[in-house]
């Protein structure tokens, strides 16, 4: 997987390929007429097949090639390379992924924008449109993912002594934290 493959395309297109993959894999696979597993997994055949049918050309070697250089990580395939899921990020009703629990580090990070944090403070973190809430493991990251919204902040969460009374996590395949939400108390403005 990490080999260097000959596939030509510019990496405009393969952050195409991306955000058709977010948008189909997270949030409306029914746009194209696939159904997901509750795992969030579809055949990559499936996959190719339905998106061409609603012109868009894919095949399986872009797809390895999207998975193996995307920056973020957001796609898996499955060990036998037959299925594709996004490692996090949904919306769609159809998934709910079975992550694994984990005990968190004491402090993790969200980043937010600033226009966000006196609703932030009022109701905690809430997951909104998305299953949960995403959490980033330091704060360099934290920042890049504020940015997407406006001025970037960033939030430190007590995630341990979250955990510690009875908040779940979960560490999504790519590194991303997940929880249901983060009530204020547990939130400080560093
Ligand atoms: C904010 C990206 C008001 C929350 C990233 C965030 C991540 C509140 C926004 C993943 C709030 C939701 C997710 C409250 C939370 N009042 N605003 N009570 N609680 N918010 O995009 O966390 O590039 O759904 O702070 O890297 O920004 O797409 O979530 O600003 O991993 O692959 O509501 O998506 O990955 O925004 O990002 P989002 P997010 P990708």
């Amino acid at each position: 997987m990490s080999k260097k493959s000959n596939i030509k395309c510019t990496s405009k297109d393969l952050e195409k390929i991306s955000r058709f993959l977010s948008y189909i894999l997270r949030h409306k696979p029914e746009a194209i007429g696939i159904t997901l597993d509750s795992n969030g997994w579809v055949g990559v055949d499936v996959l190719i097949r339905q998106a061409k049918k609603h012109g868009m050309q894919i095949s399986q070697d872009l797809i390895t090639e999207v998975v193996r250089t995307n920056d973020k990580k957001r796609f898996t395939l499955s060990e036998d390379n037959l299925k594709i899921r996004a490692a996090q990020g949904h919306s769609t009703k159809q998934v709910n992924i079975a992550y694994n629990e984990k005990t968190p580090p004491e402090y993790l990070y969200h980043g937010t924008a600033t226009h966000f944090l006196d609703s932030i403070f009022q109701q905690g973190l809430i997951a909104g449109e998305r299953h949960y809430v995403h959490i980033s493991i330091d704060e360099k990251t934290a920042v890049a993912v504020g940015k997407r919204h406006g001025k970037p902040i960033v939030l430190r969460i007590k995630a341990l002594a979250m955990f510690q009374q009875g908040f779940k996590f979960y560490l999504a395949d790519n590194g991303v934290w997940l929880t249901n939400n983060v009530p204020s108390q547990f939130l400080e403005v560093i």
